[in-house]
């Protein structure tokens, strides 16, 4: 699906409105003085494209920002993906691979409506999606324990929460969205009651670590795999915290009983293997949590791009 496959852009989003820790914007820095850009070109052979700035989007983020609907900072973080939406729309118009490093996950409703809109547009394609971390992400704004946005893209991408509002959402038209069943989640141990009832009436397959430590992650990334069918452009948006936290200690919401990392790894391995990736999300490190684990961290998020950009053990 990708007309230069040896073409990466990069988007360094520094943004942590989604959620109310500070230090998940240090993130995209600190993964790339790690080097993971010169690995990324050296080691895999990529052509970089990189506007060399962490983005904050200072001047777009309004002054004033009442909650809405229970959502808080929805004006900032709507203006922020929607300008992070034409920013990843643009690499993969042009056929790149597209590499977005967050930022809290509430940065997904800007890149996931970029990819699927240049897809339908090069392609005529749905976007398939697949989802790795330890929460689901699809609560509606009414049902939030939090009022954090990093815990709604999902119910934004797929159209289940819909906002009139032009400044809170209102952007999002058809051609940003994605299909329900075009979704799949992987690594899910912490879901609140109402996200489990969307899961289930609308069917959307979500592998738990139940499922994982029931088939093996073998078995649970070839059921994944063929969910989404094996003529499908992929999304992976992959939430740091899908990992234990005795690997990735340093994130906003750390769960315990997550992937180990080589799991995480293998997961990225086997989606860069199916040959359709076309855009990765790597978000919620945040190096200031945690900070004797940030190295680890880092290191861990590093990894799991490596691996799903083509890095090999052999
Ligand atoms: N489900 C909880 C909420 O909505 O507040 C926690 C969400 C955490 C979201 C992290 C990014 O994956
Ligand atoms: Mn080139
Ligand atoms: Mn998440
Ligand atoms: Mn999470």
């Amino acid at each position: 699906f990708l007309s230069r496959p040896n073409d990466l852009g990069v988007v360094a989003v520094g943004f942590s409105g989604g959620q109310c820790k500070q230090g998940v914007e240090a993130a995209p820095m600190a993964l790339i003085e790690s080097g993971l850009l010169d690995q990324l070109h050296e080691d895999l052979g990529y052509d970089v494209h990189f506007d060399n700035a962490v983005h904050n989007y200072a001047d777009i983020i309004p002054a004033n920002d009442p909650d809405h609907r229970g959502m808080k900072k929805p004006r900032a973080v709507s203006a922020v993906t929607e300008k992070l939406s034409q920013q990843v729309y643009d690499h993969a118009k042009e056929g790149k691979m597209v590499l977005t490093l967050g930022g809290d996950h509430s940065i997904a409703i800007g890149t996931i409506s970029g990819t699927a809109k240049a897809i339908r547009e090069r392609l005529g394609r749905e976007l398939a999606v697949i989802w790795v971390d330890a929460h689901a992400d699809i609560n509606l704004p009414e049902d939030s324990p939090s009022g954090n946005i990093h815990g709604m893209p999902v119910a934004f991408l797929t159209a289940l929460a819909t906002e009139e509002k032009k400044d809170i959402f209102g952007w999002l038209s058809k051609e940003h969205l994605v299909n329900v069943n075009k979704l799949v989640y992987i690594g899910l141990r912490d879901v609140d009651r109402g996200e489990k009832r969307i899961l289930k009436e609308h069917g959307i397959k979500a592998f738990s670590m139940h499922d994982i430590d029931r088939h093996g992650i073998g078995r649970v990334v070839e059921m994944a795999l063929a969910h989404v069918g094996n003529d499908t452009p992929i999304h992976l948006s992959f939430d740091v915290d899908a990992l234990d936290p005795q690997w990735a200690p340093s994130t906003g919401t750390p769960v315990r009983g997550g992937l180990t990392l080589r799991e995480g790894d293998f997961i990225a391995e086997c989606v860069h293997q199916t040959g359709n990736l076309i855009a990765m999300d790597l978000v919620e490190v945040n190096p200031s949590l945690e900070a004797m684990g940030a190295n680890e961290t880092i290191r861990t998020g590093c990894s799991l791009v490596r691996s799903a950009l083509g890095d090999t053990l052999l």
